[in-house]
Formats: C-alpha cells, sequence, structure tokens
C-alpha cells in the first residue's frame, strides 16, 4: 500500500506551501505533498501567459504570516506580474524548506477513504500508492480550464495556446495573425499587452466586461523599503475589510447622492485599481440594481470616451449585467488598443464561433485564417479541481454525485460524507472576494486548529455534518441572493460559464469579517456543524442566521464596532442612537408633542376615533429615546391606522428602578384619560414596547389590569422577562450574535440598581396573571431572552389570557430598528397589524 502519513497535501501555490508549513513545522506531523507542475507557484506557474499579473496590490496579495517573509521581500510594481509572483513564491518555499516535502510532475489520480482503517488511500499518476490519516486539499479554486467547446482545435495547423498553460520558451508573436478567444481578466490581460507585438489582432468578444484602470505603477527603492518594513500598518485592519484588503469605507448609499457626488467618488476611485471602485465608492452598487447602474453607466461612458471608433466603443460597452456581478477586471491600455488599425473586435455573441478549423476560426457568418490562436476562455471553477481527485468518501460515495445538483460544503472547508479530508478555499469559501492569500492563511489556520483538536483528542473521524452543510448552503444563496451577482449571465460566479453546470452559490459572499467570525465561533464552540467520531455539535448561532441579519452582522464587524459589553455607557447611548441609520424612514405624519408625561403623539390622517398604540422604546432602560423610536412609531401609526404615543421615560442608571416603570405606567394613564382629545379611542388601547420597552409593556399591562385600566392588547417585541431565568437561549446565545448575555446583565443590573427583585421588574413573578389584555409575543430565534419570553407567553396562557406567540427565525436581539437592512422586520410589522386589527374586532364585537 505505500506509506502512509498524518497528512497528504495537494497543490503547491499559495495554500499548498503554507498548508506544508503549518502541519509540518509547526504541528508537527509528517506531511507528504503532491504537485502535477513541475514547481511550486500553482496558478503564478501554470499562467505564464504575457501580461499575467495580480489586480490587489501586491503588499497585500501575499502572505501575512511571517515578520521575516514580509520585511524580506520587496516588490518592483504595485500589481506585481507573474514572474515576479512566482519568484516570491520560489523564495518563501527555500525560506520555508517545503520543497523537500513535494513530489512534483506528480498528479493525483484517486483519493478514496477507507473507512474501516479511517484514513485516505491516494493513488497517483506514476502508479504509487499511500495512504494518510488527512487529505488538505491545496488545488485550488480556478486551476482547471474549461473544456474548448469548439471542435476542431486539433486540426488546427498554427500555434494554438491555452492562456492557464502557457509555454515556458517565450512565444514570439512579432509579424503574426493573432486571434485572442475571450475577454475576462485573462483576455483582457493578454489583449492589452500583446496588441503592438502581433501584425493582427483579432478578438472574439462574446460578453463585453466593465474593465477599470488598475494604476499599476513601478515601486521606486525607497517605497519598497518603507513597504517591507512597516508591513503591520499596511496589514492593519485588511482583515477587518470585507475582501480583506485595507481600501476606503463606501461613501453611504448611491441613490442617496447627487449624480454630482456620484461622479466625484466615482473619479476618485476609477484608476487606482484593487476592487476600490466595488468597494470604497458606494455600498448599495452590490445590492441594488438601481444603484448599479450608476456605476455601470459610468464605466460605458468611459470606455466611450477612450473608443475612437464609436460602433467597437458600443461593442465593448457592457448592456446585459450588473457591474461586479461578474468577476470585474482590471486594465492597462486596453481600450484603446482597439483604436489601433491593427486589432479588430469581433462580436460573437450574434455570430458563435462554430469551429476552429485548419487555419483559423470559423463564426456562424465568416471564417478568419490566423497563425495563432490564444485560448483564454476561463476556468471550469470550484468543483472542478476537486472531482478531478477522484474522490470517493464513507461508502464508496462519489463526489460527483454528491455534487449533482451544485456543490454543498460547510465553510467550504469540507464535504459532509467525507471524513477527513480538509479543504482550503473551497466551493462556498470566502475566497472568491477575500484577498486570495489571507483567505488562504485563514483556512489553513482553521484546519489546522482542527486537525491539532482531533489528533490531541484521538478523535479518528473528523466531518461536516449534512445538517450544517444545508445552513452554510441557505446562508451562502441567501446572501448572494441579496446581491447583484444573480443577475450575471454566464458568470463562473454562478457556475454559469461551463454549459450543463448547476447554477449555485460557489461563493460565500458575506465578506470576510463575517466568515472569519463564523469560523472563530465554530471552533470556539468545539466545531458546531462537525462530527467528531460521528457525534455531532450542534450548528452555532452564527451559521443560522438569517442572511440579511448575517450581511448587516459583517458590516458592523467590518466597522470595527467593540463588542456591546466592552462599552461604556456613553458609547452604549450612542451605538442605540446609532441604529436609527438601520431604520427605514417612516412616513409623514402630523406629530404632536406633549411634555408631561413626556411624550410624542402619532396622528394618522384617518377618520376617528382610532384605536391607540401606546410604544416603549428598548435600550436596555439605559439608552434608547423618543428619537430612535420615531421611524417605528410612524410606520405602526400607518400601517394600523392607529394613534401611536410614544412614551418617554427615565434612563439607568442616573434613574433606576422604579422609575422607568412608573413613568411608562403614568404615560399610560394619562392616554387613558386623554387620548380622546387627539382622536384616539380610550377603549382600544393596545401597550407595546421593544426590548426593555417590552419588559416595560409587560409590567404596565399588570398595572393596568390593576388600576382598572381595559387595555386591548398587549405586544411584547423579544421582552426580556426575568433576570434570573435559568434558560437555554440565554446560554446558547450567550455570545451573541449581537446581543450578548454579558450587556444584557449589565442592563439589568444598571435598571434594578439594587433593588428586590419583583413584579414590577420581572412581570413573570406577578401573583396572578389572570384578566390580563391579550398578548401578542415576539421572539427571536437567536435571541438570549427568547426562552423566557416564551415562558411568559405560556404563563399567560396558562393563565387564560389569549396569546400570539411567533418566533422569527435566524433573527437576533434588537432587529425590530434594523428594518432598513433586514427586510423580514416587515414580517414583525404584518404580525403586529394582525394582532392589532383582532384586538379592534374584539372590542368592535364588544361594544
Ligand atoms: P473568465 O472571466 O471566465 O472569462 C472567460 C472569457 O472567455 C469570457 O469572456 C467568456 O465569454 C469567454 N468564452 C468562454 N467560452 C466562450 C465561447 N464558447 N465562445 C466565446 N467566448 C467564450 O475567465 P478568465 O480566465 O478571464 O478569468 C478567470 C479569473 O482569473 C478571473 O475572474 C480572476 O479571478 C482571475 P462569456 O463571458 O462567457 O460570454
Amino acid at each position: 500500500m505505500g506509506s502512509h502519513y498524518d497528512v497528504v497535501v495537494v497543490g503547491a501555490g499559495f495554500a499548498g506551501l503554507y498548508a506544508v508549513h503549518k502541519m509540518r513545522d509547526e504541528l508537527g506531523l509528517d506531511v507528504q505533498a503532491f504537485e502535477a507542475a513541475g514547481g511550486v507557484g500553482g496558478t503564478w506557474w501554470w499562467n505564464r501567459y504575457p501580461g499575467a499579473r495580480c489586480d490587489f496590490e501586491s503588499i497585500h496579495y501575499s502572505y501575512s504570516f511571517s515578520e521575516e517573509i514580509q520585511r524580506g521581500w520587496e516588490w518592483s510594481e504595485r500589481f506585481a506580474g507573474q514572474p515576479e509572483i512566482l519568484a516570491y513564491l520560489e523564495w518563501v518555499a527555500d525560506k520555508l524548506d517545503v520543497r523537500r516535502a513535494f513530489r512534483f510532475n506528480t498528479r493525483v489520480t484517486s483519493t478514496n477513504w477507507d473507512d474501516k482503517a479511517a484514513r485516505w488511500i491516494i493513488c497517483t499518476d506514476d502508479g504509487a500508492t499511500c495512504t494518510a490519516r488527512f487529505v488538505v486539499s491545496c488545488v485550488g479554486g480556478l486551476s482547471v480550464a474549461k473544456e474548448p467547446e469548439f471542435p476542431g482545435s486539433e486540426t488546427f495547423r498554427g500555434e494554438l495556446y491555452r492562456t492557464s498553460s502557457w509555454p515556458h520558451e517565450p512565444v514570439d508573436l512579432t509579424g503574426k495573425r493573432v486571434a485572442v478567444i475571450g475577454t475576462g481578466s485573462t483576455g483582457i490581460q493578454v489583449i492589452q499587452e500583446i496588441a503592438n507585438e502581433a501584425a493582427e489582432l483579432t478578438v472574439f468578444q462574446r460578453t463585453p466586461n466593465f474593465a477599470a484602470p488598475l494604476g499599476n505603477e513601478p515601486v521606486d527603492l525607497a517605497q519598497r523599503r518603507w513597504n517591507a518594513e512597516h508591513h503591520a500598518e499596511l496589514r492593519a485592519g485588511s482583515r477587518q475589510h470585507m475582501i480583506g484588503v485595507p481600501y476606503d469605507p463606501p461613501s453611504g448609499p448611491a441613490l442617496a447622492a447627487t449624480p454630482d457626488e456620484r461622479r466625484r467618488i466615482f473619479d476618485k476611485y476609477w484608476d487606482r485599481g484593487g476592487f476600490r471602485l466595488l468597494v470604497s465608492t458606494f455600498s448599495d452598487v452590490i445590492f441594488n440594481q438601481q444603484a448599479n447602474e450608476t456605476i455601470a453607466e459610468y464605466i460605458r461612458e468611459r470606455i466611450r470616451e477612450r473608443v475612437k471608433d464609436p460602433a467597437t466603443a458600443a461593442l465593448l460597452c457592457p448592456t446585459d449585467h450588473p457591474y461586479a456581478s461578474k468577476r470585474p477586471p482590471f486594465e492597462t491600455g486596453y481600450y484603446e488598443a482597439y483604436n489601433l488599425p491593427h486589432v479588430h473586435l469581433v462580436d460573437v455573441r450574434s455570430a458563435p464561433i462554430e469551429a476552429i478549423t485548419p487555419t483559423g476560426v470559423r463564426t456562424s457568418s465568416k471564417s478568419y485564417e490566423f497563425d495563432v490562436i490564444i485560448l483564454a476562455t476561463g476556468f471550469d471553477v470550484f468543483t472542478r479541481p476537486l472531482l478531478n481527485l477522484g474522490l470517493r468518501g464513507r461508502d464508496g460515495l462519489k463526489l460527483e454525485d454528491r455534487w449533482a445538483n451544485g456543490p454543498t460544503s460547510y465553510l467550504g472547508v469540507q464535504i459532509a460524507g467525507f471524513p477527513n479530508l480538509f479543504v482550503i478555499n473551497g466551493p462556498k469559501s470566502a475566497v472568491a472576494l477575500y484577498n486570495v492569500p489571507l483567505a488562504t492563511e485563514d483556512n489553513v489556520n482553521f484546519v489546522a486548529a482542527a486537525l491539532a483538536r482531533a489528533i490531541a483528542d484521538k478523535t479518528a473521524t473528523f466531518e461536516a455534518t449534512y445538517e450544517a452543510e444545508e445552513a452554510w448552503g441557505r446562508l451562502c444563496e441567501g446572501i448572494l441572493n441579496l446581491t447583484v451577482i444573480p443577475h450575471s449571465k454566464g458568470s463562473w460566479y454562478m457556475g454559469e460559464n461551463i454549459p450543463g453546470k448547476a447554477r449555485a452559490a460557489y461563493f460565500f459572499a458575506g465578506g470576510a469579517p463575517l466568515y472569519r467570525a463564523i469560523c472563530a465561533e465554530i471552533a470556539h464552540v468545539g466545531y458546531g456543524g462537525f462530527a467528531l467520531d460521528r457525534v455531532s455539535a450542534p450548528i452555532p448561532p452564527m451559521v443560522r442566521l438569517d442572511p440579511a441579519a448575517a450581511l448587516l452582522l459583517g458590516s458592523m464587524l467590518a466597522r470595527v464596532m467593540k463588542p456591546l459589553d466592552e462599552l461604556n455607557l456613553d458609547e452604549v447611548r450612542a451605538v442605540a442612537e446609532s441604529l436609527r441609520e438601520l431604520q427605514l424612514p417612516g412616513p409623514a405624519m402630523r406629530v404632536e408633542t406633549v411634555e408631561a408625561p413626556r411624550a410624542r403623539i402619532y396622528i394618522p390622517d384617518r377618520a376617528g376615533p382610532l384605536p391607540v398604540i401606546v410604544f416603549y422604546h428598548g435600550g436596555g432602560w439605559i439608552s434608547g429615546s423618543l428619537d430612535l423610536a420615531d421611524a417605528p412609531c410612524r410606520r405602526l401609526a400607518d400601517e394600523n391606522g392607529a394613534i401611536v404615543v410614544s412614551a418617554h421615560y427615565r434612563l439607568a442608571p442616573e434613574h433606576s428602578f422604579p422609575a422607568a416603570t412608573d413613568d411608562t405606567f403614568a404615560a399610560l394613564s394619562w392616554v387613558w384619560k386623554h387620548v380622546s382629545a387627539y382622536g384616539g379611542d380610550p377603549g382600544r388601547i393596545v401597550v407595546m414596547g421593544e426590548s426593555a420597552g417590552a419588559n416595560l409593556a409587560a409590567v404596565a399591562a399588570i398595572r393596568a389590569r390593576d388600576a382598572g385600566i381595559p387595555l386591548a392588547g398587549q405586544v411584547l417585541i423579544y421582552p426580556p422577562i426575568d433576570p434570573e431565568a435559568s434558560t437555554a437561549s440565554r446560554t446558547e446565545f450567550a455570545d451573541g450574535p449581537f446581543f450578548t448575555r454579558a450587556i444584557g446583565e449589565k442592563m439589568w443590573g444598571a435598571y434594578l440598581g439594587g433593588a428586590e427583585l419583583t413584579a414590577l421588574a420581572a412581570p413573570s413573578r406577578a401573583s396572578s396573571l389572570a384578566g390580563l389584555a391579550p398578548a401578542l409575543v415576539l421572539t427571536l430565534e437567536l435571541d438570549i431572552s427568547r426562552d423566557e419570553a416564551e415562558d411568559y407567553a405560556g404563563a399567560l396562557a396558562s393563565a387564560g389570557v389569549p396569546v400570539r406567540l411567533h418566533r422569527f427565525d435566524g433573527l437576533f436581539h434588537g432587529v425590530f430598528n434594523m428594518s432598513a437592512f433586514i427586510p423580514r422586520v416587515r414580517e414583525m410589522y404584518a404580525s403586529i397589524g394582525e394582532f392589532v386589527a383582532t384586538c379592534k374586532e374584539q372590542i368592535t364585537e364588544a361594544a
């Protein structure tokens, strides 16, 4: 059977080199690595075509894990070319002394799981076989070229090259008639590079692309030294950024900016390369088609300015897909190349390529003759490189069969049914939109920690569960569906560039900070969603997030917000107020202010007398305000045709218990007596609150019953009920998402101020709940207060109170104030609307 190893690593690109170093030198494991190429470099070994270079700045597109490596290498250009990147990887390989772990020119042909022995059997194309406890695939996502769809390439009598397996010897194109097929990132790089060399250059374009200037330039010696010395500053914050590069944050939504402001911002980031045009301009271009069109038209204008022939310019302007729905390419003089008399553009959308002939290319309308044909037609991304490993998992399960309907994975790191196989940057990982070297390091670090854990615990099998994969798949797809990416046509992002390939979410589009936070949480809770020796750990909350809630959380993480429980009082108050920016604006209406008790009265333009909602804002009794409640109260008034009284109450710790409950009850009493003067019906009052405000509403409902104030209903939006409740949700969501147990305890502590806990703070402690107003209790799946609120709903029902309980999956505490970003908040309003309508009916019937 050959040798046995702890780990077999496949691939010698950015991922493979680091993985070998990590597993061998840091974990002390016995590692054998294979690489099909003749040397290290991965993508950068194979893709030697003219003009190949990176389009994230090299100071970012490089390893960060070693101080010595970062200091030791100076990049000569902002965006290094392929030879320099390859030289860098060779230099790193030597520094880490990892070459000796590799067998080069050796392709893995089959990888079979041996369930009895709990190990992998790996066969290679040199006829050898070995076994390994773990396989770590570092085969890359874009490493297998798309099979050409054109018949006849073997008949071509000239030279035919594929960009992804370019010869090692220089290719001389001078004086030749050259064809390039494909205008993706690769085609664009080749075309601009060889335009001046070829005698005639004909570009076959099916879909025009939104290419923006790369802004490449040499880096002078002094700057190189500075870069090498100041890598810590340069790297600081990279991983905190959505795409893993410390670019400027965007300037808010494009749709909120004037055309002049938009132009100014687009101009600023137009020619600076990287993904700045996407990530540093406006926050909505990737999410909103209309916003996207503003940037798309800007780019089309720039193209039209640069290409002299209007018909050619029109062909080069993309109109059939949103900007960045396909991977945006970068260029240097690409569009000007079409101004050269010997460069021709052929539209193969209208007349598709039918065949490669002995003399050139035939389309449905014409034949062309060439000396050289260059295929830059892309890659069979993410899935093909893994399928080519000939993987069979448990019970002989073939990966082809597992992925018949598209790829599945957990984090992009493991595939259910394939124990002890770890994938670096696999399908549904974050790598497609995350600076590759950093994404790679994160994945390798995660895997190394998992291996270390398995080894320490003598765990024979480590595998993703099918349930975790499903949850992860839902999150990936849900997030992608919030972006414009699914509106692309033929993009490798969706697997659509390969005929017959399943259209699916091939990557996680939630950004680096969220991906990292999720991975950290999974590891922290003991590998939630994985089964160790077939014992599975529950799927962690963050994987169960609603996609919009996940994205919002990701953008909060990207803003380097301190965890809530580390904030001081002023900071908590500032955060609470900042939630206003996350709310949909409320409709305009008449608003009256009263001073004693302090309140705002929202009066919709409807014929009265109207039902009344008395609303108490959230904020943990220590923060929040009538301003925070303004937009929700407008919406509640509008949607329910109700007078909404938003009641102020004094905040702790300056005014601790019972100030808030006294104020809120006083407000309710006042409303009962005076609301008719505003068009409200005192017989149809619903008391309502969010979070701490919901606690106050619940208590107010009890006090109202005791004082003989009739209420039509009480709406408790994720209420904290009792600080001493010992519930599963309080444990499970102790670390969030977003709202933590620690901040909850701080808030209760400030509110109570040392007072004894009575029913006036913890309504479940009331001696009786009988006779209370009908209740609607809204709870959130991923919330510490979920269970105490649901228990309270149960207790109300047991006491004979009509209760509706509505739990919202995937949402976290506080979302009611995040309506602009979490569309499903509208379901909460709908639930309230239905309830308030029933309250009205009941009262009407009673009357
Ligand atoms: P891409 O971006 O997938 O581009 C491939 C190009 O080849 C694209 O313009 C395709 O047109 C074109 N193509 C593919 N098949 C055909 C046929 N049958 N006829 C005509 N044209 C065809 O691959 P790249 O190598 O440029 O870039 C890959 C990644 O490498 C890039 O995203 C970076 O991450 C680095 P289509 O758009 O399908 O009409």
